[in-house]
Order: C-alpha cells, then structure tokens, then sequence
C-alpha cells in the first residue's frame, strides 16, 4: 500500500513532469518563431514571397516548374524562408557596402553562414506589378523602428534572370527616417524611367540597436 508519503512524491513528480514539459514547448514553439525581426512585405523580399506562397506545401514537386527559383532556394536551405524576417547583420556601424559586398546584397551579405545564399542567384523570380511611384511596406512586427530606410532599384538595362546584384546596379529611390516602431512601415518610392523586371534592394537601419537588415524584391514596372 501506497505511504502518504510516496503519495505526496508521486503527485509532486508529476506536477514537476507537467511543468517541464511545458517548458520544453514554450521552448520549441518559440524558437523560428516569425514575430521576432521582420521583413519587406509589399512588394515582398524573395525569402518572405517563397514563404507566403509555399510554406503549406513547400515539398510539393510542382513548385520546380511553377516557381523555379523558389524552388532551388528551398532545396538550398529551406530555413531561409522560414526565417524569412532574419535577414539581418549586427554592429555594421552604417558601412553597409563593406557589410555586404558585390554578389551577396540579396543574401545580406551572406549573413547566417549563408542560410541566404540562393536568394542571391539570377533566374526568373516572380515578380510584383508597380508604377513607377509607390509605396511599398515594411513589416516591423518586432517593433524595432528604424533609424532610416533605404531603397535602392536596379538601373534601366540591368537583368536581374541573368545579372549579380552589385551596389553599382542600384540607384537610390526612396529614404524615409526617424520611423517610429508600428506594425507595418510605408516607404514612398519613387523609380522613373524603368520598365521590366527590376530588382529593389532596401537596407532597414533598426532603432533599438545597431542591426542592419537587408531585402531584394522583384518587380515589374508596368509604366
Ligand atoms: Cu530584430
């Protein structure tokens, strides 16, 4: 027959069994967790357009003929996309072309050890209509804010399904600064004289720390 004891260590047990399993999901379910960080969502970075459009069924074969590129970056490394809002380099201290050389702006200079580096590769990624004037997002839902936001396009005549993305390719079309931290983050930019598929590199200066983030996004100007 059971002491009240044993009774009394068996139900504590149990209690402390309880919590740590508790703990060990608290653990797991935060970790990859898409709230912290944040990214480009309109038009949306390639990392965050790969994962709207296929995170529900990313192992589906179709995808290599549908969606080439967002194919060959989820074999690459599908953690990319799941981390789609972590494309960001610490302590670069404003020197954002040393951060991130010529090849590897798409990949935030290979940030990650590379978890990035198919988003970097030339091919035919999918593409958002614009104008030449609009306005694209930010989603901060970590709410860092930024110091300053730059978006930069790619030149009339670049290729982005045959050319490396280098800072030479890129013209400054839109800055906005001393954004305060809210859910999403409107950036006016205004891009003439382009037509085609065009690459926007857009380098988000954080508020709450010296963190760099860096996104490419595919557009179409429909002007
Ligand atoms: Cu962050």
């Amino acid at each position: 027959m059971l002491s009240l004891r044993a009774l009394r260590a068996t139900s504590l047990w149990r209690v402390l069994a309880a919590f740590g399993f508790a703990l060990v999901l608290v653990a797991t379910t935060g970790t990859g967790n898409a709230s912290a960080h944040g990214a480009i969502s309109d038009p949306p970075s390639r990392a965050y357009d790969c994962y709207t459009r296929w995170a529900s069924n990313w192992q589906d074969p179709a995808m290599e003929t549908e969606d080439p590129m967002c194919y060959q970056a989820w074999q690459a490394d599908p953690n990319a996309m799941w981390n789609w809002n972590g494309q960001l380099r610490n302590g670069v201290g404003g020197d954002h072309q040393a951060a991130v050389p010529d090849g590897t702006l798409c990949s935030a200079g290979l940030t990650e050890n590379g978890r990035y580096a198919a988003l970097d590769k030339p091919g035919p990624w999918k593409t958002t209509p614009v104008p030449s004037s609009f306005t694209m997002n930010l989603l901060d839902n970590s709410h860092h804010g930024a110091d300053y936001i730059r978006v930069y396009a790619t030149t009339q005549g670049f290729d982005p399904t045959t050319d490396v993305l280098t800072w030479g390719d890129l013209e400054l079309v839109g800055e906005e600064t001393n954004i305060p931290t809210s859910p999403t983050t409107p950036i006016e930019v205004n891009a003439p004289g382009r037509s085609g598929h065009h690459i926007l590199f857009t380098v988000w200066q954080a508020s709450h720390a010296d963190q760099s983030y860096y996104f490419c996004s595919d557009v179409e100007f429909t002007s």
